[in-house]
């Protein structure tokens, strides 16, 4: 196993797109292989099988799970080779788990940084069972002046001009945490090929790109990481900011499924007149959700929506909901959620150059009809 734990090469610049400019066939390439949950499957609790969201930045490796196996070595005073049945005789849990993906909202920033063009279904949940990492890091014993652990998948790729298998390190102490697993199985049955098989990171609370698919390698580290999805690709980065604040845990935000019904090529939804239960869901990396508030007006006013009870699955979205009187003629429909921490979603997006962590709330506009 090759595990790139390297210093980065200079990579080419992202690219932002032009005034005007389209989504192209590129972008329509990566959104063809990369989809979205359909909004309308915000409805169940843990989303069904293959309408959670899928990223994968290069190819789906095909593993053999009799030869897989999974080397954890570095700064351990005791490396090691673990096979899959090592991992399941080990203990097990589940943990219900939403991943949303950092550039969840990209395709609605202006001007458009150029990649995967999501719009704000880069989101799911599922029941992830696994083995806890840190027993296992804590038998390999991990030298004291370890500072990183270095997460290695079995896929490999070219990212703007940088070869490399897809890594992503996190602090010690953060691998460190109860929450974080070594997932084999997604609702009950083992990972589905695009979704990590035979095994992933579970990282609660932190934005997809943690949670490394097709895991092979853990490597701890006596220095910082310096690889590309660290120090390059997942970061906040401006004009006034070239090295940018990395992107860690998911930002509060709310999504609702839509009312009534879409439009084939437009979506643009259409509803009766009369009372609706409008609901969705709403999540935050960073504290438990508080608060979900929704206007029917475009933003002029506001109500409290009801958040429903969550607190048996502290990593997984919270449904909500919020009784709707609607009457003729055109609406918008905005929720907003709040954490606990104080953290709302903002009115207007926060652009950076790579389209990351942009929790805008989500408009939904509604043509009521007479009846
Ligand atoms: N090995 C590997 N792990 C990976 C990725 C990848 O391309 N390769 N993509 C990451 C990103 S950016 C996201 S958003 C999540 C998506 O997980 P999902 O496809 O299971 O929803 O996987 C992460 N783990
Ligand atoms: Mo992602």
């Amino acid at each position: 196993m090759t595990t790139s734990v390297g210093p980065t090469l200079p990579s080419l610049p992202s690219r932002v797109a032009e005034p005007g400019e389209g989504i192209g066939l590129d972008e329509l390439a990566l959104a063809t292989r990369n989809h979205g949950l359909p909004l309308e499957a915000l409805r169940y609790d843990v989303t069904p099988p293959g309408l959670h969201y899928v990223l994968v930045h290069y190819d789906i490796p095909a593993i053999d799970p009799a030869t897989w196996r999974l080397e954890i070595g570095g700064a351990v005073r005791r490396p090691r080779t673990l096979t899959l049945d090592d991992l399941r005789s080990r203990p097990a849990v589940s943990r219900r788990v939403t991943l949303e993906c950092a550039g969840n909202g990209r395709a609605q920033l202006t001007p458009r940084p150029v990649s995967q063009p999501w719009l704000v279904e880069a989101v799911g949940t599922a029941e992830w069972t696994g083995t806890p990492l840190a027993p296992l890091l804590r038998e390999a014993g991990v030298d004291p002046d370890a500072v990183d652990v270095v997460f290695t998948g079995a896929d490999h790729g070219v990212e703007r001009g940088v070869e490399q298998d897809y890594a992503r390190g996190l602090s010690c102490a953060d691998a460190l945490r109860d929450e974080v697993l070594l997932a084999y199985e997604m609702n009950g049955a083992p990972l589905p090929p695009q979704h990590g098989f035979p095994v992933r990171l579970v990282v609660p609370g932190w934005y997809g790109m943690a949670h490394v698919k097709w895991l092979v390698g853990i490597d701890v580290l006596a220095r910082p990481f310096e690889g590309y999805q660290n120090t390059v690709a997942y970061r906040l980065l401006d004009d006034r900011n070239a090295d940018g604040e990395p992107v860690t845990r998911i930002r509060p935000r709310a999504l609702i499924a839509p009312p009534g019904w879409p439009d084939f090529m437009s979506r643009a939804r259409f509803a009766r007149p009369g009372r609706h239960v409008i609901e969705g869901r709403a999540w935050s990396g960073r504290a438990p959700v508080t608060g979900v508030e929704v206007s029917s007006d475009g933003g002029r006013s506001w109500q409290t929506a009801t958040v429903h009870d969550g607190d048996e699955h502290p990593w997984a979205w919270r449904r909500w909901s919020y009784e709707w009187d609607a009457s003729p003629g055109q609406h918008e429909l905005i929720a907003r959620a709040t954490d606990a921490d104080g953290h709302a979603q903002p009115l207007e997006p926060d652009w950076n150059r790579q389209g990351m962590t942009n929790n805008v709330v989500q408009r939904v506009p509604v043509t009521v009809l007479a009846e």
